[in-house]
């Protein structure tokens, strides 16, 4: 664990983190979950944060005791995202979850490096949707990778494009999936959330409320 040791680097992941579309991803995944004779509930929404659209519907598939043939599957993931961009059409600023513009406002002030590092292929445009995309020295999203989360590759591109170790890298994430990454690329994972929803973080803050200018200065 990284304890109080002074980071370079922050590596955000965004949905739950930065903008709740968290909760645009479960009604379109409920509608999918329904066709499947399952009902989603919020409780198993939280295994699917972070996690890939192949591996979530996989998941889905999985609680609801069904399989699809490959077709099936792929439109189903067709279905999903459609449904899911129509639903973050309204995505504006005012969405920016409280505390996060002044986290990265810190930051930057700072010269502490920014990078992304989202499961999602629908990254850049809910950045540009809530006008931030010009703080982040680099982005790594669904379309960078060939592994999800909790594999590290995501935040291990981060840190490699931002020409930095793994243990200068700070991770921030409203997943399990995600955390898991984190430490496995050997980096300090801070969890956004209820701490009785993660194991093997860091640290926990309910959100960049709490996680404030006097916990970042301890970080960076
Ligand atoms: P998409 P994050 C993740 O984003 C979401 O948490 C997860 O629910 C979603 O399935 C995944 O992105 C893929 O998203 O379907 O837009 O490619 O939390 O890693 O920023
Ligand atoms: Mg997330």
């Amino acid at each position: 664990m990284n304890r109080l040791k002074k980071h370079r680097c922050a590596l955000f992941d965004l949905d739950g983190v930065i903008v709740d579309t968290a909760k645009y991803h479960f009604l379109a995944w409920k509608k999918i979950a329904a066709q499947c004779g399952y009902e989603l509930t919020l409780q198993d929404n939280e295994q699917l944060k972070g996690v890939s659209r192949p591996d979530s519907l996989n998941r889905i598939l999985e609680m609801a005791g069904t399989r699809l043939d490959e077709t099936t599957f792929e439109s189903y993931l067709h279905q999903k995202n459609k449904d899911y961009l129509q639903l973050i059409q309204e995505v504006t600023p005012e969405d920016i979850l409280p505390g996060v513009q002044a986290a990265l406002n810190f930051l930057k002030l700072n010269k502490v490096k920014i990078g992304l590092g989202s499961a999602s292929k629908n990254a850049l445009i809910i950045l540009e949707k809530l006008q931030i995309t010009s703080f982040f020295d680099v982005i790594i999203d669904g379309n960078s990778v060939q592994q999800g989360k909790p594999h590290p590759e995501v935040f291990l591109k981060g840190s490699n494009a931002l020409g930095e170790a793994a243990e200068a890298c700070v991770v921030f994430e409203d997943s399990q999936a995600g955390i898991d990454a984190a430490k496995a690329g050997g980096m300090t994972a801070v969890a956004l959330g209820d701490a009785k929803l993660f194991k093997n973080m860091d640290y926990c803050y309910p959100d960049f409320e709490a996680l404030d200018k006097v916990v970042l200065q301890t970080l960076f």
